[in-house]
């Protein structure tokens, strides 16, 4: 196949029509890259990007079933084939108008028998990258370096009882960090899939957490050294395919960074699929992210909340994207961080143009989301509603305690003047009603 040949032929760059009708997915009704909302245009609010993985290399293949989907740049030795898949998916990008896109080091070029082979394919890609990126104009939103697929990683990868493990782990890492600085990068993703432990009997959980920190550390020494800038960010997970991963969910990372000093240096990208594995609601870790200052980026998709498995299938619930949007927002924007579509078309979404209306349906979800919470936020009247409630707070005894200098012993003599509080409605119905105003 020749290196200039168009994959997704017949498919023109994906075009705004807000007055298309509802059988018309191949163009865009809500997402409108250059409005500008409140002071910024959608393209940067919603900082689009699309991942290598699912959408260049997934096969369609599952524990049950062989691959479905026949790609036109799986072709020729694993060398030729990634060189094909990167133009296809520059190709994508373009024609989509997505200015970002994320990559595992080995989903980018196959790994080799050795460290220094597989080093070799990453430099030989890269520079095709590097190329295609200086083209084009797209850009890096994050790299990642697999630590789970290989064998040696089966115990763990930064958590491996064999340090030799780790080390390995380490010498990759080192990599990837050349790697993003080499394209660009503005954010490194660490997701330990395999961090955690399938039996608590074989396992030394606080040992295991050291090396983590330790290993996380080696990464900060040498980003610094490198003088590398993009933002750190950990991906948290519950399960799968660890029985239990140490990175659970929000609050159990952010808890792990700050107890080992690690928190100015990393961020988190929330995955929403991840969030409902881990029992909570959809926004659930968006929302604690940002009110730690972070969320760092968001690796937009869903689960089936009827399943307990990972689906990462395209994000297309309004409700979810305002309610995610909202927060964002609310926190200024999620730059350098951004909307990375983590999801896949189903396996039996077998046609290429279903990667187009896959993207194409979940950056309008998105962009509604965006309309919908800007809506919200500009009207202000959840704002207010909310503020109110908390009024008490602002004033008086309140005000010392949201300061943090009253005492018990003013709670004693602030109750002994005043008594029994009254109770007061959280009017849960009344915000529900209004939020349904919006959407
Ligand atoms: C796995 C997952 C990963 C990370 C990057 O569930 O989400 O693809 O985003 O390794
Ligand atoms: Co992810």
């Amino acid at each position: 196949m020749a290196a200039q040949e168009e994959f997704f032929t017949g498919i023109p760059k994906i075009p705004y029509v807000p007055s298309a009708g509802a059988g018309d997915v191949m163009c865009f009704k809500h997402y409108h890259a250059e409005e500008v909302l409140m002071g910024k245009t959608m393209e940067d609010w919603l900082r689009f990007s699309v991942c290598y993985w699912h959408s260049f290399c997934g096969t369609g293949a599952d524990p049950f079933g062989s691959p479905t989907l026949h790609r036109p740049w799986n072709e020729g030795t694993p060398m030729e084939a990634a060189k094909l898949r990167l133009r296809a998916a520059f190709e994508f990008f373009t024609k989509l108008g997505v200015k970002y896109y994320t990559f595992h080091d080995r989903d980018m070029a196959p790994e080799g028998s050795t460290l220094e082979e597989s080093n070799r394919n990453l430099d030989e890609i890269t520079d095709l990258a590097l190329e295609l990126q200086s083209q084009t104009g797209i850009k890096v939103l994050w790299v990642t370096c697999n630590l789970f697929a290989h064998p040696r990683y089966m115990n763990g990868a930064a958590t491996n009882p064999d340090c030799h493990v780790l080390a390995y782990a380490g010498a990759q890492v080192k990599k990837g960090l050349d790697v993003a600085k080499k394209l660009g990068a503005e954010n490194f993703v660490f997701w330990g899939g395999r961090e955690g432990f399938l039996s608590i009997y074989n396992t030394d959980v606080a040992a295991e957490l050291k090396h983590m920190a330790n290993f996380f550390k080696m990464a900060v020494q040498y980003k610094e050294k490198i003088g590398l800038k993009c933002q750190f960010l950990i991906e948290p997970k519950p399960k799968e395919p660890c029985k239990h991963q140490y990175d659970y969910d929000a609050m159990s990372v952010i808890g792990f960074l700050k107890h080992y000093g690690l928190e100015s240096h990393f961020k988190l990208n929330i995955e929403p699929n991840h969030t409902t594995l881990a029992g909570h609601s959809y926004e659930h870790d968006v929302v604690m992210a940002s009110a730690f200052g972070m969320l760092g980026s968001v690796d937009s998709n869903t689960g089936s909340p009827d399943l307990g498995w990972d689906t990462d299938q395209f994000p297309m619930d309004i409700r979810n994207t305002t309610l995610v949007m909202k927060t964002i927002v609310e926190q200024g924007g999620l730059q350098p961080g951004g909307l990375n579509f983590d999801a896949k078309v189903r396996r039996e979404s077998t046609d290429l143009e279903d990667l187009f209306i896959a993207h194409i349906g979940a950056m309008d979800a998105f962009a509604r989301g965006l309309r919908h919470a800007i809506r919200i936020i500009e009207d202000g009247l959840i704002t207010g509603m909310v503020k109110e409630r908390y009024s008490s707070f602002s004033h008086g005894i309140g005000q010392k305690v949201e300061e943090g200098s009253a005492t018990l012993e003013e709670m004693e003599a602030f109750i002994t003047q005043k008594g029994e509080p009254k109770v007061t409605s959280g009017k849960q119905e009344k915000y529900e009603s209004i939020f349904n105003h919006y959407i």
